[in-house]
């Protein structure tokens, strides 16, 4: 590979976490539990009552972080550990540790960059109001969300609003559902214009409480190409970017609703757009998008007619795929920054990337795969940056090894190796992978071998 220039100097190189798959201790400190909490109690998985235990352990993660010279930290404040009930009382011990995670954040100079939802709705909030199909829990997350600036906005300069509204919207699951999925899917077009909405009050919030401040939205984006250069698998493609992308980006980002995709959602119940709403979110706009890359998928159309409306995703016959069957696309990266870049024309942030793969437990982790991936995924980064993407930084996923969304903890993405298994095993020693050397190194020639 021909080596170019440096990325900028001022490049956020870090590592990203999330507080439900992290952080153990649920319902210890004051803490109640989330919806997520208890998605994670399935039949054959461990679930995230310990995680990684960053609860008990986050002053040596953040020492493990600084010794890699990470400049920047993403992780999410778990709603219920700030606000139990999800509104109204403050836990103070919930509000000491995250000053304490920052404590430690500053001591190496490592910049926080914080979400504000990370799928962790407090489930009095779910019990009370019935979760995100109801506007009173977007009026809590928005109290939630004052707290959260008046009382860190002094020491966190970086936000993101909701994790992945996208994945939620298609896939459900993460507790959202926890009524049925039928529920979940009668109910998914109002939740994700709550989340719009939520997004777009914090957006607000944070520019008048905290003006330094930089907020975003974060999406989880899938490139989808076209299975052949037939028009029909073309458009296909376009549909399902439209489906799984462009609608989310098109409403969170311009508070456009794309019309074609909301009325492939005949047995939804319509969206409740209230007077007021798409202004709200049109005039808040975020100061820069973040977004989640691992994959991209194939579409192929289906013809009825002579219609293309329908369309089957597919692997791509010109990539691997992980043990999960993630179709593994450096260049994907390089097509999302470009498209989303010169579409929005906000700088952007990868607040996640990275492949998961079973690994021992039992001696040092020589993950060279990661090493690959991140070494490919990082060079078509930097291709962008040349072409003109202002990219503000990049955070791998994950810092440590921690609980996958629904496969976990055999799924496992770290840099740093948790001990700790399916079977029992849970001393949760941390051990640096060869990857986390290769990142160290990558961090401080700030990514020159690229
Ligand atoms: C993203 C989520 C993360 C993370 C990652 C990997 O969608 O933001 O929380 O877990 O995907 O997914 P998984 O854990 O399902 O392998």
């Amino acid at each position: 590979m021909k080596a170019l220039d440096s990325f900028p100097d001022d490049f956020l190189w870090g590592s990203s976490i999330s507080a439900y798959q992290a952080e153990g201790g649920v319902e210890e400190g004051g803490k109640h539990l989330s919806v997520a909490d208890i998605s994670t109690q399935k039949e054959g998985y461990s679930d995230n009552s310990t995680a990684s235990d960053f609860f008990h352990h986050y002053k040596e993660d953040i020492q493990l972080l600084a010794n890699m010279h990470a400049k920047a930290f993403r992780f999410s404040l778990a709603w219920p550990r700030i606000m139990p009930e999800g509104e109204k009382r403050i836990n103070k011990e919930g509000v000491a540790f995250y000053h304490a995670v920052l404590d430690e954040l500053e001591k190496y100079n490592i910049k926080p960059i914080v979400t504000l939802f990370h799928y962790d709705l407090p489930l009095s909030l779910h019990k009370k109001y019935g979760g995100w199909n109801n506007r009173k829990t977007v009026d809590a997350f928005e109290n939630y969300a004052k707290f959260c600036f008046e009382e860190f906005g002094h020491r966190i300069k970086m936000y993101m609003t909701i994790n992945e509204p996208d994945i939620l919207f298609m896939y459900g699951g993460h507790g959202l559902d926890i009524d049925g999925v039928e529920i979940f899917q009668r109910d998914k077009l109002r939740i994700n214009h709550h989340f719009a909405l939520a997004h777009a009050k914090a957006v607000a919030l944070c520019h008048k409480l905290v003006p330094d401040a930089m907020i975003g939205p974060v999406f989880g984006y899938v490139p989808v190409y076209p299975k052949t250069s037939n028009p029909i698998d073309v458009m296909a493609a376009k549909n399902a970017s439209d489906v799984q992308n462009a609608f989310f980006q098109e409403l969170f980002l311009n508070g456009n609703y794309l019309t074609h995709v909301l009325d492939s959602y005949p047995n939804s119940l319509p969206v409740d757009i209230e007077d007021g709403d798409i202004k709200l979110i049109k005039q808040n706009k975020s100061d820069f998008i973040a977004l989640n890359y691992y994959k991209s998928d194939v579409a192929e159309g289906i013809k009825e007619g002579d219609k293309v409306n329908d369309f089957i995703l597919c692997n791509n016959e010109y990539l691997q795929a992980t043990e999960w069957g993630w179709d593994i696309d450096a260049i994907g990266i390089r097509y999302m920054l470009r498209e989303i870049f010169n579409r929005y024309h906000l700088p952007v942030f990868i607040s996640e990337n990275g492949i998961a793969h079973s690994e021992s437990i039992e001696r040092p982790v020589q993950d060279d795969y990661r090493i690959d991936y991140y070494q490919h995924h990082l060079h078509e980064c930097k291709l962008a940056i040349k072409e003109g993407v202002k990219l503000l930084g990049y955070c791998n996923w994950s810092f440590i090894d921690l609980l996958s969304t629904s496969q976990g903890f055999e799924k496992r993405y770290g840099l740093v190796s948790v001990k700790k298994n399916e079977k029992g095993v849970s001393t949760l020693e941390r051990i640096p992978k060869k990857s986390y050397k290769w990142y160290k190194k990558i961090i401080e020639q700030n990514g020159k071998e690229l």
